[in-house]
């Protein structure tokens, strides 16, 4: 049976892009039948209730809220669902973790939403590099004026798991933070 870290991958990849991998249907709030993914990740590789209630309750990240029989991801879809989430004032400052050869396009157009519904922001720089260290290559962290970009009129929204949401980031809200100033 894949491990805790694999199966929790493969819950994401699911409730966040491609449900029919698990002969799964998301309503348009993103929920799924919490018996159905069960009983779909108990035929694929073995896992029972117990454990993905484990995966549900240890995921370091709260990945995924379980309400009742439905489970849906707090955050992170290409799928184009409505997480029901408010417009909140962000703080002053947010960061972006990226990578060294991403960031002429980005200087350029700005952070755009790539495949996922959101731009994705982290609120400070230990979760933004914790984010970027996931791909390989040099990291960037860019510190995003939040502050102004609200004032302008943008929109802010925060996942149940602690991650700020926006639809983009143009260039001049951006500042690259220097090498010698992160942890
Ligand atoms: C980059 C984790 C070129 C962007 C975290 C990033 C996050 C551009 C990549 C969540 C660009 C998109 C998301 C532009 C942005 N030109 N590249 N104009 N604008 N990019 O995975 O933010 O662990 O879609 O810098 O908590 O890396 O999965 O987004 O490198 O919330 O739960 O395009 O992943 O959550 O990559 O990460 P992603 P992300 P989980």
């Amino acid at each position: 049976m894949p491990n805790d870290v694999q199966l929790s991958k493969f819950m994401s990849l699911v409730l966040r892009h491609a449900p029919e991998q698990a002969e799964l249907v998301l309503d348009e709030n993103g929920w799924a039948d919490f018996d159905a993914l069960c009983k779909s990740l108990h035929t694929k590789f073995g896992a029972s209730t117990a454990d993905v209630l484990r995966i549900v309750e240890e995921n370091p990240k709260k990945r995924f809220a379980l309400e009742g029989n439905r489970i849906r991801a707090v955050q992170g879809h290409s799928i184009d669902v409505d997480l029901g989430l408010q417009p909140t004032a962000p703080p002053d400052v947010l960061f972006h973790g990226t990578k060294d050869e991403f960031l002429a396009s980005i200087l350029r157009e700005g952070l755009t939403r790539q495949s996922r519904q959101h731009v994705h922001l982290s609120k400070d720089v230990e979760t933004a590099l914790i984010v970027t260290r996931r791909r390989k290559g040099k990291d960037v962290i860019l510190q995003v004026d939040s502050a102004a970009m609200a004032s302008d009129g943008a929109m802010f929204f925060l996942s149940d798991n602690g991650v700020w949401l926006t639809n983009h980031v143009p260039p001049r809200y951006l500042r690259r933070i220097n090498e010698r100033e992160l942890p």
